[in-house]
């Protein structure tokens, strides 16, 4: 082979040569040939030379000069911002990501034993999965979140396929039910995880929101909740979050669950789960369900997204999955078709290796067992941060109420500050959250809850 940076005697690269050939070549032969179908500039050039394109920015200009910078994501923008903070007592509790005592990422004991069994299997391969992912993983995790006792599952009604993460898995339903179900407007609870209105939209749904969370009581509207709900359209679908709310912290009592799952039901509402902190809410998987299995057990249908980036760690992984719950084994063999056909196009097939992780761990009774212990000592630190920050807060003198930190679930507290209160504790603080007042208790430490008590404490007094 020629190489084409190889200079002759008189100077041109080979490569030059022969596109200068080319275009002599292509020149000769009639306008309505193949010399008509090149840009024109090549083939209208005198001196046989190929001229750059107009399109090809020579001339100054990009053709993406039009495109405005955009701003960065509400919450991984918080992250953006804290790497470019050089001060040593920065802390970020932005994004919703474990850390440990020492304020470090964690990657649990099980996940790195299920591993280091995949990397010594020599019988495993890296072939492309099937559409619908690893089977095996798909039936696993349809069993963590619906109970292995779920008549759903033992009567095969459960279309379950992997996806990437449980954003993927909303992204994935949402371009289903856009295509394959009669209504349109999906209604999330006010408010929710920022990217849930992106997802909803550009997926094809229209989105309308209902009433969740009372600033005033610091706890859920559950009247507000029940009206919204009712004058929702008939078969309106509706986002619930399977526990531990994001931003709130805040969700329905049992009794709560069942006045809504009774309203829903009655008005032919379908719901769309969105279970991201399955066992991070009381540090037990089952408990965490339960939400979800008093909608499966009244024999109705609805749409389950999954991730396994919290519970198990394996937030860069992409492990996710899409159930959806039918009414009977013949419309799940369809709905699961259909759901083939949505991602063949969009990502074709999903990644292998932390589906495998994950298959180990649950098919595995001592590997399961590990990862709930494991899961719940990630639960624990995270409810023992609660009770440092409220008793600084207490011993701070700190006015108000903040007993919402203490009685708030899962990994953040919605602590109420304003997007002011935020910017002042960031400027001066290097605390980096985000400006909804959401703190993610899970990356804080026992040595920096003094210094973000300190900065909620000046915050409240010096800039109300
Ligand atoms: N659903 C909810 C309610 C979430 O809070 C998140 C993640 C997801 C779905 C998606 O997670 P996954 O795709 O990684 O599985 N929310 C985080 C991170 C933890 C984020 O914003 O992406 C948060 O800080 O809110």
């Amino acid at each position: 082979m020629e190489d084409a940076n190889v200079r002759d005697s008189t100077g041109y690269r080979s490569a030059d040569r022969r596109l200068s050939t080319l275009g002599r070549h292509l020149g000769a032969l009639s306008p309505s040939s193949a010399a008509s179908r090149l840009p024109p500039m090549a083939s209208e050039n005198p001196t046989g030379t190929i001229a750059p394109s107009p399109t090809a920015g020579f001339y100054g200009g990009s053709v993406f000069a039009h495109v405005v910078q955009a701003p960065e994501d509400p919450i991984l923008g918080v992250t953006v911002a804290y790497n470019k903070d050089p001060s040593p007592v920065k802390v970020n509790l932005g994004v919703g990501a474990y850390r440990t005592e020492e304020g470090k990422p964690l990657v649990l004991n099980v996940v790195r034993r299920a591993e280091q069994m995949l990397v010594n299997d020599p019988s495993r391969v890296k072939e492309y999965l099937p559409i619908t992912g690893l089977a095996e993983f798909n039936k696993l995790s349809a069993k963590l979140i619906f109970g292995s006792d779920s008549p759903a599952i033992q009567e095969n009604r459960v279309a379950t396929v992997q996806c990437l993460s449980g954003t993927g898995s909303l992204r994935v339903g949402t371009e289903f039910l856009a295509r394959h179900y009669r209504e349109r407007t999906i209604y999330i609870p006010q408010p929710t995880w920022g990217n849930h209105p992106k997802v909803f939209t550009l997926g094809g749904l229209s989105v309308k929101t209902y009433r969740y969370y009372d600033p005033v009581t610091r706890g859920l509207n559950i009247q507000g909740l029940l009206e919204d709900l009712s004058s929702a359209p008939s078969g309106a679908i509706v986002l619930l979050h399977a526990c531990a709310h994001n931003p709130t912290g805040v969700d329905p009592t049992l009794d709560q669950w069942e006045q809504i799952r009774k309203l829903m039901r009655s008005k032919g509402l379908l719901p769309f789960f969105d279970s991201a902190y399955q066992g991070f809410a009381s540090g037990s998987l089952d408990a965490d369900a339960q939400s979800v299995r008093m909608f499966v057990a009244d024999g109705g249908e609805c749409l389950m997204a999954q991730s396994y980036a919290k519970n198990m760690g394996l937030y860069g992984e992409r492990v996710g999955a899409l159930s959806i719950v039918c009414r009977s084994a013949d419309v799940a063999v369809r709905v699961e078709s259909q759901l083939k056909l949505v991602i063949r196009p969009m990502y074709s097939n999903p990644p292998i290796h932390g589906a495998s992780i994950v298959a180990a761990i649950l098919k595995d009774r001592a590997l399961f067992h590990e990862w709930t212990v494991e899961l719940k000592a990630m639960a624990d630190r995270i409810i023992s941060m609660r009770q440092m920050l409220f008793d600084a807060l207490r011993a701070r003198g700190t006015p108000g109420d903040w007993s919402h930190i203490i009685k708030q679930i899962g990994m953040f507290t919605f602590t109420g500050l304003n997007s002011e209160q935020v910017a002042f504790m960031t400027k001066e603080y290097h605390i980096y959250m985000t400006s909804d007042g959401r703190i993610s208790m899970a990356g804080l430490s026992s040595k920096t809850v003094p210094h973000l008590a300190d900065a909620i404490h000046a915050a409240v007094t010096r800039t109300n």
